[in-house]
């Protein structure tokens, strides 16, 4: 067995389950996770600078073409068995909330409603200019392997450059979904923390907040990470394994 044998009991007397994921969740669906190296055009450079307003002002085309490269691939993609057992857990607990630094949607498309996107998403991209949310045209963008450069599209109401609807490094993230989430991290009595490398801030130190507040808090990770030592259990495995055998452990099937 992957987790302590009382965990199962312990999730079904659950009152409040916060979900807190990373790129790990969808690592077994297909998507390189943010430390993964880039590749093609893109291959120079780190993740960390391309994902800036620095880098879209200075090569809007290379930018827009990294997002649209990996917009087509998600789109490509399904959600995967960890995914789809944090959908069943929201039927099963009083309340779930879940709380995603991913931006590739599939949460949603494995049946999570209103996660908290924390750090934006693929699909929204809105005008740097007047903020209108862009519409993208249907069916999937062209993946070019080793990727294109595109010219970002003009908005339709102000003809300002469309950007990318994420929350790039130096941005503030979106208000309500950040207040949300620190009222959730707060009130919560278990924090699953999943597939998360617990670099990024603020986001990061939402774990720790929750363990302030008295929550019991797992991690499930194949790597240990600085999250490790306010952890009540370190579950090492992938999400794809270890979440959907919890479940079935917690509420075997009748
Ligand atoms: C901000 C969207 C201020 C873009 C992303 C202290 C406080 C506040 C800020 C900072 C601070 N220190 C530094 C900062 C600045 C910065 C930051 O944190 N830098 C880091 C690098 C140190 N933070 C910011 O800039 C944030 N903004 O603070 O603004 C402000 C305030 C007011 C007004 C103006 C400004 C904004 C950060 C958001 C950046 N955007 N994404 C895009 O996607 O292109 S973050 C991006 O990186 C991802 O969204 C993701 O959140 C993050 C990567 O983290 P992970 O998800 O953890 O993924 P990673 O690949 O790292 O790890 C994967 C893990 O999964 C691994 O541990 C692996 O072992 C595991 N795994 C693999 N396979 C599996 C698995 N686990 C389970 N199962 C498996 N199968
Ligand atoms: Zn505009």
């Amino acid at each position: 067995m992957l987790f302590p044998p009382t965990l199962p009991s312990q999730l079904r007397q659950t009152r409040h389950l916060v979900v807190f994921t990373g790129a790990g969740v969808s690592q077994e669906s297909g998507i390189p996770t943010f430390r993964d190296a880039l590749t093609g055009l893109w291959a120079q450079f780190d993740a960390e600078q391309l994902a800036t307003p620095e880098a879209f002002a200075a090569d809007p085309e290379l930018v827009w073409g990294w997002y649209e490269w990996r917009r087509g691939l998600v789109l490509r993609k399904e959600p995967n068995a960890a995914h789809r057992a944090i959908a069943e857990l929201a039927q099963k607990v009083p309340r779930l909330t879940l709380i995603t630094q991913n931006v590739d949607g599939l949460h949603e498309r494995a049946g999570s409603r209103d996660p908290l996107s924390l750090h934006g998403s693929l699909h929204r991209p809105y005008c740097s200019t007047c903020g209108r949310r862009h519409r993208l045209p249907d069916g999937l963008p062209d993946l070019v392997e080793g990727g294109a450069r595109l010219p970002p599209p003009e908005c339709s109401a102000c003809g300002g450059l469309v950007r990318p609807g994420v929350v790039w490094f130096g941005e503030a993230l979106p208000g309500a979904a950040w207040e949300q989430a620190e009222a959730a991290v707060c009130e919560c009595d278990l924090l699953f923390s999943v597939g998360t490398s617990s670099l990024v801030y603020p986001a990061a130190q939402l774990p720790h907040q929750a363990a302030q507040s008295g929550a019991q808090v797992v991690q499930i990770n194949p790597a240990s990470t600085s999250l490790d030592s306010v952890c009540a259990f370190n579950v090492r495995g992938s999400a794809a394994q270890v979440l959907p055998e919890l479940v079935a452990c917690a509420w075997p099937a009748v």
